[in-house]
């Protein structure tokens, strides 16, 4: 059978979670329709899910629909856990993005748009909630086409929207307006299609125009648009047939070798691990020993796999399934199975956490058990980025929010028994080089105590492109280990620079590189002190690194948030001062009616706040709308982190030789 794997994707509250249940009962999977508003849905299932009415986690769950399996995963439309988005994309056939009727386009709505288009996923869009007061289906069709993409199509119309009766009618193959539309649309990537179609209209049939269309959705050409909602079920039964006729199922090549993506980890009830994986090719089977990273093969003890509904225990899951596999103890979300899937994993599509606290717990005593407990989370969200300080005896965490923030303060009370609070939410800033910056230890000459040449130039690249490492020396003069021993280390030791920051948007190139070549005494006896290893690459590295960025010079930049917001036009003038207080710089500003709307810049960490004085501020009308936009230089002193060193002896006094010779020689500054 063939499988689907469909991610249900949108702003927060549109109404994934809603529709999927909704598509589960009209699918014959389940006969009572559960509601979030009452916690009851198949996949919000976590306790605090099901109290505050939003998703945390993605889930899966699966239905059958002419033939195909279809996975449907839903994920949480709050920025604040886009991480658990971005883990599903790898695994995706396609995709639905659920917008609202009422709302219409949102920022996530942009955000998922963007990237979908970017990974060229497959995707329908459903705009949902047209019963509801207020709903336009007609407006959000056009912003659809404006804000979104123009390769939108409606396939149906809906009649008495906004009102309990509403109905979608899809449009037929009687419709001229509707098939003039699609050609116009579809000829776009199809000249052959146009030139038939201006020639002999009846020429190009409604079975040769459907086919074209199911083609340029699977290549994420053009995007269908179904409408419907989720509480009353009008057009879901719609949705359901383009889910099945307009997107592609898997490839599934059960006969070639393993290859998987693990995207989601939790753990049972006996506080095994279960790791979620994405089958692209080849077969796992119960007690097969499955490799991953670097580790050793471990093996799978069982396996579940969807199959019309929920995940049933099965021998094995082939090419296309999603699979819920135990006993791979140490496997982390993103983890390749096997042979790495071409698609890339562990990719970021959306901007990391620009915040982060330390956890503190309220009673000393449970310091060890948070620290367990954090490690825990950290497998299920790795983006948390579980950092401690063992001077300070500290834990700090990443974060997108404040709503994180409280799902890890709840998770670890409810799950582990850890009563925390949490210090002041700071920004995680970036450093980036400002000049170039070079420097050599060689092997053999003081002060350099390891048994190694390294030499490192840094310099400023382009904003966004990360760091990149590159060979200025022949690939053959060094044994691969040890080139690949010192551009592992160059990237961990970037993240931490000068300030203790990441260090980003920079070229590092290995300018010089020596080693002692394996000796041996008369006996055969293999002698450190004469050979250089890995180890000595990995030691010497890190010091030559923060030799060259101290003589480069870095500055730090804050994250900065682009915000919307719109605010009832009397209230404009009193908004203006608050927004001036946060730091926040508005950029242009538009009378819409009754209403302005204010665009502009504000730091990451200030967002919150303006986000909480919003409601007092604009009698609860004020609407925002934010996300990251990049990253500003700190004006004033820079912010430092505590550097966590990994081997605070030997850098420090290794730092401190260096420092001596930069200042003696102010010129190679
Ligand atoms: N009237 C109406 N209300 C809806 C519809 N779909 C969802 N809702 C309501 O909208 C709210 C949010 O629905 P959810 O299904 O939780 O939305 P979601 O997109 O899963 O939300 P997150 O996962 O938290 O991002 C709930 O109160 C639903 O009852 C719809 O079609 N019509
Ligand atoms: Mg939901």
């Amino acid at each position: 059978m063939k499988t689907l794997n469909l991610g249900i994707l949108a702003h927060v509250d549109a109404g994934k979670t809603s529709l999927t249940e909704r598509l589960l009962h009209n699918a014959g999977v389940i006969d009572e329709l559960g509601s979030v508003d009452d916690g009851s849905t198949r996949t919000d299932t976590m306790a605090l899910e099901r109290q505050r009415g939003i998703t945390i986690r993605s889930a899966v769950v699966s239905f059958v629909v002419d033939g195909v399996t279809v996975n449907l995963i839903d994920t949480p439309g709050h920025p604040d856990f886009i991480a658990e988005v971005e883990r599903v994309l790898g695994v995706l056939d396609g995709a639905v993005l659920v917008v609202s009727a009422v709302e219409g386009v949102q920022a996530q709505t942009r955000v998922l748009m963007r990237t979908l288009h970017r990974l060229r996923i497959p995707t329908l869009l459903f705009v949902n909630k047209v019963d509801r007061a207020g709903a336009d289906p007609e407006r959000v069709l056009r912003q659809l086409a404006e804000k979104l993409t123009p390769a939108v199509i409606a396939t149906g119309r809906v009649d008495a929207p906004g009102t309990r009766a509403a109905r979608c009618v899809p449009f037929g193959s009687d419709d001229a307006g509707y098939t003039d539309r699609l050609v116009d649309l579809l000829a776009t990537h199809d000249d052959g299609l146009l030139a038939g179609y201006v020639e002999d209209e009846s020429a190009v049939t409604w079975g040769r125009l459907r086919s074209v269309l199911t083609a340029q959705t699977g290549r994420a050409r053009v995007h269908p648009v179904f409408a419907g909602s989720a509480i009353t079920g009008a057009g879901v039964d719609a949705l359901i047939t383009g889910i099945a006729d307009l997107l592609p199922a898997a490839e599934s090549d059960e006969d070639g070798p393993l290859s998987g993506t693990v995207f989601k980890v939790e753990r049972g009830p006996a506080g095994e691990k279960i790791a979620y994986a994405r089958i692209f090719t080849g077969m796992v089977r119960v007690r097969d020993r499955v490799r991953y990273r670097r580790h050793e093969a471990a093996k799978v003890t069982a396996i579940s796999v969807f199959e019309a509904g929920n995940a049933v225990p099965r021998p094995a899951a082939g090419a296309g399934r999603i699979a819920k596999l135990w006993g791979l103890d140490d496997i982390r979300i993103g983890d390749p199975l096997g042979t790495p899937p071409d698609r890339p994993a562990g990719r970021h599509h959306f901007s990391p956490p620009t915040l982060e606290t330390v956890v503190v717990p309220c009673r000393a005593a449970d310091r060890a058990a948070l620290h367990t407990a954090l490690t825990q989370l950290a497998e299920q969200d790795p983006l948390i980025n579980l950092r401690q300080d063992d001077i300070r005896q500290e834990i700090s965490v990443s974060l997108y929010g404040e709503v994180q923030k409280e799902v890890i303060r709840a998770t670890l009370a409810d799950e582990h028994g850890v009563a925390v609070t949490f210090r002041e939410t700071t920004p995680v800033c970036v450093e980036r080089p400002v000049g170039v910056g070079a420097a050599v230890e060689w092997i053999g000459k003081e002060p350099n105590p390891f048994l190694g040449t390294v030499g490192l130039r840094i310099e400023p690249a382009p904003i966004d492109s990360g760091v990149e490492f590159r060979l200025g020396i022949e690939l053959g003069s060094m044994p691969l280990a040890f080139l690949k021993a010192i551009e592992e280390t160059v990237r961990e030791t970037l993240r931490q620079g000068l300030h203790g920051w990441q260090v980003t948007d920079c070229r590092i190139t290995l300018t010089h590189g020596g080693y002692w070549a394996r000796q041996s005494h008369s006996h055969g006896v293999f002698d450190k002190s004469m050979s250089s290893t890995a180890g000595d690459f990995r030691n010497l590295t890190p010091l030559v690194l923060m030799d060259a960025l101290a003589r480069a010079g870095t500055r730090v930049y804050e994250p900065m948030h682009r915000f919307r917001l719109d605010v009832p036009a009397d209230l404009f003038g009193a908004v203006l001062p608050v927004l001036a207080r946060l730091d926040a710089v508005p950029r242009t500003s538009t009378a819409r009616g009754t209403s302005y709307l204010v665009e502009g810049e504000v730091p990451a960490v200030r967002v919150h706040a303006l986000e909480q004085r919003l409601p007092s501020l604009t009698r609860g009308e004020g609407v925002l709308e934010s996300e990251f936009a990049h990253y500003r230089l700190v004006r004033g002193p820079a912010p430092s982190r505590t550097r966590w060193d990994h081997n605070p002896l030997n850098r420090k006094d290794y730092l401190l030789a260096v420092a001596r010779r930069v200042t003696a020689r102010p010129e190679q500054r």
